[in-house]
This record gives structure tokens, C-alpha cells and sequence, in this order.
């Protein structure tokens, strides 16, 4: 199969070419995008070099799929271009999320929405991810009503210029700046714009994605997202209120056999999620269960993954995967 990754030379982009080969994804063919500069230069994939190509010479190549992490702008101009020649389109970008005619899929949750006639999927952000794979389980059997997020994301959500600026402070170095204040030895609790209500739009996505994957729009959202000194993964502090009453034997039971979720929850021994664990692997990690002694039916969790793999690269080639097990590519 012919397959696009436009951005090819993003955090993202790059992880999903990791991700396509470790999958081994049925690639025959790359056709690897990104801005005009970049044009000509070679990415190498499982062994073979691939020149980076333009927008249009992408299209023009006609591959069955492409996976696109190269901003919203360029997805809202380019997707339907694509999808209008007949490509399907995995877009990363916050650009479809919300609209109601484009499908924003984790598998593990609701790839059955899919059909063929989808030819621009979204793919949710990070944070909401790893949350909804978490929460997932325990929605069926309980009837989320309301989360109460905090979230600890690392550098890498915004791209490699935070990266830099974050290494750059860390050995006392200037350098250009990702952020408005330094991130090493801080916390910065703004990530993206502010909007009219006083929330981030990162804050809002968690909030709106939520309903929209989990397909219950009673489910009521309310977040924090924090920006810290880290690398391998975000982490997410969830107060999590169900319908009904739960016991903690069943949730570690319940999350224990989840797709795509690993249980680690041993506070004697000091086992929990930390985002060095989480690096590289694409699992969502959750632990320090334990019941909200202030208010009924209510959960405590801590959630950790690799945000640029299930976050992100992980996720959008398992949709890839979803649509060819299904024979919709
Ligand atoms: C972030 N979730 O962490 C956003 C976009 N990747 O910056």
C-alpha cells in the first residue's frame, strides 16, 4: 500500500514513520511530505531512502492513505484536496476534530463508526487520548457523570523547538524560545491560547472530544492543562464521579483487561505510572486508584502515556490498521 505522511519531518510525523515500520504496516510505497524547503531532502524507511515531496506531487502520487501532522492551516486547505482524490485522510491537527460530518476515532473505542465513504478521520489530541482509553471501561460499567482532569504535559506536545528550549536551560544555554517563560524548574499552566471563558483551547478540547468519541454528550468535562519540564509522556490526575457505586477490586479488574491499558497500581512496593516508563511504548498507563473520600461513587486515577505515540503516531496508525482490517483502504 502507498501511504503519505505529510510532515514527515515533525516529532510526529517522524514517530509515525517509526510506528509504520515497528507495525510493520503493509507499506509497498512512502511518499513522505513536508514544507517546500524540505523538498528533496531524503527520510529513510525501513532501509530505503524516500525523497520528501510537495502537497500536490503527493496527491498526484495517489497513495491509499495519508497520515497528516503538519498543522491545522495546512489540513483544512489540503485534506479535502486529498480526500477529494479519492486518499484517505488520518489528520493529527485540532482542523476536523469538531466537525460533525468528520469521525474522531481511538479505536479501542469507536473505529466501529467507520465506513468507507470516511475519507478525512480525525485524530484526537493527545491528552484526550490517553484519558478516553482510560475511562472507557469504566463508562460501561458505571456511567461516567463527571471528570475533574489535571494534566502534566511534556515538552514534546508542543514540538522540538520546546525540546530545545527545554535542553537549552537545563545546561544554562539561550536559545530560541517555544514558550513565553522558561519551562526547566517551572510549570507553566497554559497550554495553547486563552478563549473567552477563561479555559484554554487545550482545556476546551478535553472537554469537547470527550463527548464526541465516547459518544455521550452528558458526560461533563473539566480541565487543567499544565505544561512541565518532561519528555517521555503526559500525565493526567482524573477525579473521576460514576452514576453508580464502584469497588476498587473491579475497576483494577476491569481496567486490567482493557485494550490498551496496563494497570500499575502497587503503592507498597511504589509501583506507579511515570512518564519515564511510559517512553516509547504505546500503551496508556494507569495508577494510584483509590475512592474520593470526599464525595460518593467517585475515583481517584493517575494516567501516563507517550503522548507522540498513542498520543498522536500510535493512534493514527491504528485507525490505519482498524481501515484495513476492515478492507475500508
Ligand atoms: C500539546 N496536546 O501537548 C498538545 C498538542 N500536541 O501541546
Amino acid at each position: 500500500m502507498k501511504v503519505a505522511v505529510v510532515g514527515a519531518t515533525g516529532l510526529v510525523g517522524t514517530k509515525m514513520l517509526q510506528v509504520l515500520a515497528e507495525r510493520n504496516f503493509p507499506v509497498t510505497e512512502l511518499v513522505p511530505v513536508a514544507s517546500e524547503r524540505s523538498v528533496g531532502k531524503e527520510v529513510e524507511f525501513k532501509g530505503k531512502k524516500y525523497k520528501i515531496v510537495g502537497l500536490k506531487d503527493a496527491i498526484a502520487a495517489k497513495p491509499a492513505v495519508a497520515l497528516f501532522s503538519a498543522g491545522g492551516s495546512t489540513s483544512l486547505e489540503w485534506a479535502p484536496q486529498f480526500a477529494e482524490a479519492g486518499i484517505t485522510v488520518i489528520d493529527n491537527s485540532s482542523a476536523w476534530r469538531m466537525d460533525p460530518s468528520k469521525p474522531l476515532i481511538v479505536p479501542e473505542i469507536n473505529a466501529d463508526i467507520l465506513t468507507a465513504g470516511d475519507k478525512i478521520i480525525a485524530n484526537p489530541n493527545c491528552s484526550t487520548i490517553q484519558m478516553v482509553v482510560a475511562l472507557n471501561p469504566l463508562h460501561k460499567k458505571y456511567g461516567i457523570k463527571r471528570v475533574v482532569v489535571s494534566t502534566y504535559q511534556s515538552v514534546t506536545g508542543t514540538g522540538v523547538k520546546a525540546v530545545n528550549q527545554l535542553m537549552n536551560e537545563r545546561q544554562g544555554v539561550s536559545g530560541e524560545m517555544a514558550y513565553k517563560y522558561p519551562i526547566d524548574l517551572n510549570v507553566i499552566p497554559q497550554i495553547d491560547v486563552f478563549l473567552e471563558n477563561g479555559y484554554t483551547k487545550e482545556e476546551m478540547k478535553m472537554v469537547k472530544e470527550t463527548m464526541k468519541i465516547m459518544r455521550d454528550e452528558s458526560i461533563r468535562v473539566t480541565a487543567t492543562t499544565v505544561r512541565i519540564p518532561v519528555m517521555g509522556g503526559h500525565s493526567e490526575s482524573a477525579n473521576v464521579e460514576f452514576e453508580k457505586d464502584y469497588t476498587l477490586d473491579d475497576v483494577r479488574s476491569l481496567l486490567s483487561s482493557a485494550p490498551g491499558v496496563v494497570l500499575v497500581d502497587d503503592i507498597a512496593n511504589a509501583q506507579y505510572p511515570m512518564p519515564k516508563d511510559a517512553h516509547e511504548r504505546d500503551e496508556v498507563f494507569v495508577g494510584r486508584l483509590r475512592r474520593d473520600e470526599s464525595q460518593a461513587n467517585t475515583l481517584n486515577m493517575w494516567i501516563v502515556s507517550d503522548n507522540l505515540r498513542k498520543g498522536a503516531a500510535t493512534n493514527a496508525v491504528q485507525i490505519a490498521e482498524y481501515l484495513t482490517g476492515k478492507g475500508l483502504l
